[in-house]
């Protein structure tokens, strides 16, 4: 039964706030976004909030275009595991191409914090292992939810965002 190695076969399903990031650097990053969108609410549950799309300069690889960046919030109660297989199929649906690591993308889709649930396997981690050095994720996620606390780092996301080395 090897559902039973997984630690989430032994929680209780309970329905939490899932953040994902949303981001777009090629074509027509506007309908990225939207359709990211309505794919997600299809797919995974209603969005139940969702922050300014917000452009922003390239991190990590920053030889490449600007970004339109967006936070969005969907209660569920959908495994980690699911999930991360229900969203690399939309990103593929969605016409995203794998260049290389941190390079440009017509759509991106991250998770960034479910609740305050501490996930990793060899394929995810929750939170998002850079989420907290990445400006174009704490401002609008600040936005949604500025006193919301970052379950390993045990600070909000208002401290979070204060305390980021300005570029
Ligand atoms: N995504 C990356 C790498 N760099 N920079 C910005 N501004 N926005 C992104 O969404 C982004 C990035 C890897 O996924
Ligand atoms: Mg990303
Ligand atoms: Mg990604």
């Amino acid at each position: 039964m090897k559902h039973f190695s997984d630690p989430f076969f032994a929680m209780s399903r309970r329905v939490e706030d899932l953040y994902l990031s949303l981001g777009s650097n090629i074509g027509n990053r506007e309908e990225a976004l939207e359709e990211a969108r309505h794919t997600l609410s299809e797919e995974i549950g209603t969005i139940s909030n969702a922050s300014d799309v917000i452009e922003t300069p390239p991190w990590g690889k920053t030889d490449q275009a600007a970004f339109l960046n967006q936070v969005v919030v969907i209660p569920t109660d959908i495994r980690p595991s699911v999930l991360l297989d229900a969203i690399l199929h939309m990103e593929e649906e969605l016409g995203r191409v794998r260049f290389e690591k941190w390079g440009p993308r017509r759509i991106d889709i991250d998770i960034i914090l479910y609740g305050s649930i501490v996930y990793q396997s060899d394929l995810l981690e929750i939170p998002h292992p850079y989420m907290h050095e990445r400006r174009f994720v704490l401002e609008p996620l600040a936005q949604l939810a500025p006193d919301l606390v970052h379950p390993v780092l045990n600070r909000t996301i208002k401290q979070l965002l204060s305390e980021l080395p300005d570029a």
